[in-house]
């Protein structure tokens, strides 16, 4: 275990060729909760089904002296209360997250970390201040490169003490539906979510959007913190700078059918029609297509999409009519988008598990 505190940080470890799945990853997995599959069925994921990702603490607010701070390179600093944010002009996102470590559990070699099979992830609606308004009252140097944001919560992560802080590029920033939010579905953020406020960056994977949100610094020289330039980056060695990880693969998932067994979670359906469904995603341009293969991936065919409902950060439906025969059968979905993207059958790997997005493959057992 890497719990001591030691300034220099240690690289993200790789599970041996025959490690089970450790007790630290159960204490995670038991923390960070992902999404029952079968809530892929809600255009909007119920509160408390939304899977959570918390790094440390989930921090308690003084709420009556909370204050978000806007500091650094901006012509006025200036502090805001809730109250005061909330009579800004407020924008409502539908927006579909996902932690980039998705997958995760199912690599080979396995890399150590929260060991998510495939469900962290959730489609919320999100409400409240476009970030570009509130830095635009602030006034932005003309040097600005980034803005850092900084979240109230506290930890030590692989012996680097910290507070959880991003930097995102100021053209991300800008962006018109990047909020500073202080609703969820419509009502206040839930501790686990970041109550009082949170950034939402659509498109991109969970990391980038800070809970818990305390501060927000306006730098002319790219921020070098730990969130950035050691942890969420794809590297496949331990020793290089790695590619950062931004923006949400397209994935597609399946809401298993059937009934599942307890233990294996296998799933048990009756022979005869039946309807495949699940939703696809993309964080870099709009899902166009799914396909289905009932053969563990040997053929495929095209599913139909849902009408675009015009949420062009959440995910869309797919359907998909089957006809189950008696014996084993695994099933797929590969989402492909706008850009031509589409979902690798065979792993990618790297060191952290992240933006990994093989197909998803449901085990099927038919009765008789
Ligand atoms: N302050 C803070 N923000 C954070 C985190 C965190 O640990 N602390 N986790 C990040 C990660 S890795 C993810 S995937 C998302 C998860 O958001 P959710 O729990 O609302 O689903 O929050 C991000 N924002
Ligand atoms: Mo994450």
């Amino acid at each position: 275990m890497n719990t001591q505190l030691r300034g220099v940080s240690l690289p993200a470890r790789v599970a041996a060729s025959t490690e089970e799945v450790g007790f630290d990853e159960l204490a995670l997995a038991a923390r960070n909760h992902g999404m029952p599959l079968e809530a892929l069925r809600y255009d909007l994921t119920p509160p408390g089904l939304h899977y959570t990702l918390i790094h440390y603490d989930i921090p308690q607010p003084d709420i009556r002296n909370w204050r978000l701070s806007v500091t650094g390179r901006v012509k006025e600093p200036a502090t805001f209360s809730l109250d005061e944010l909330r009579t800004m002009p407020s924008r409502t996102v539908r927006v579909t997250m996902e932690c980039a470590g998705n997958g995760r559990a199912l690599l080979r070699p396995r890399p150590v970390s929260q060991p998510w099979l495939v469900e962290a992830v959730g489609t919320a609606e999100w409400t409240g201040v476009p970030l570009r308004a509130v830095l635009a009252e602030c006034g932005i140097g003309h040097d600005v490169i980034e803005a850092v944001f900084t979240g109230a919560d506290h930890g030590v992560e692989r012996g680097v003490e910290q507070d959880y802080r991003r930097g995102l590029a100021l053209d991300e920033a800008r962006r018109e539906e990047v909020l500073l939010a202080y609703q969820m579905n419509g009502a206040p953020l839930p501790p686990q979510h970041g109550y009082p406020l949170r950034l939402i960056v659509p498109g991109w994977y969970g990391m980038a959007q800070v809970k818990w949100l305390r501060e927000i610094e306006l730098v002319n020289s790219p921020f070098t913190g730990f969130q950035n330039t050691v942890a969420y980056r794809a590297r496949r060695r331990p020793d290089e700078p790695g590619e950062p990880v931004t923006r949400i693969a397209v994935r597609a998932l399946i809401n298993p059918p059937g009934m599942p067994d307890f233990m294996s979670r296998t799933r048990i359906v009756r022979p005869g029609p039946l309807r495949l469904a699940g939703r696809a995603w993309s964080g870099r341009a709009p899902v166009t297509r799914v396909d289905v293969s009932t053969d563990g991936c040997r053929t495929w065919a095209e599913a139909d999409l849902d009408i675009a409902t015009g949420h062009v950060w959440a995910w869309r439906e797919w359907i998909f009519d089957w006809e189950a025969t008696p014996g084993d059968h695994v099933l797929a979905a590969r989402a492909t988008d706008a850009d031509g993207n589409t979902q690798p059958v065979h792993q990618a790997w790297n060191r952290g598990g992240f933006a990994n997005n093989l197909v998803h493959r449901v085990h099927v057992a038919c009765l008789p």
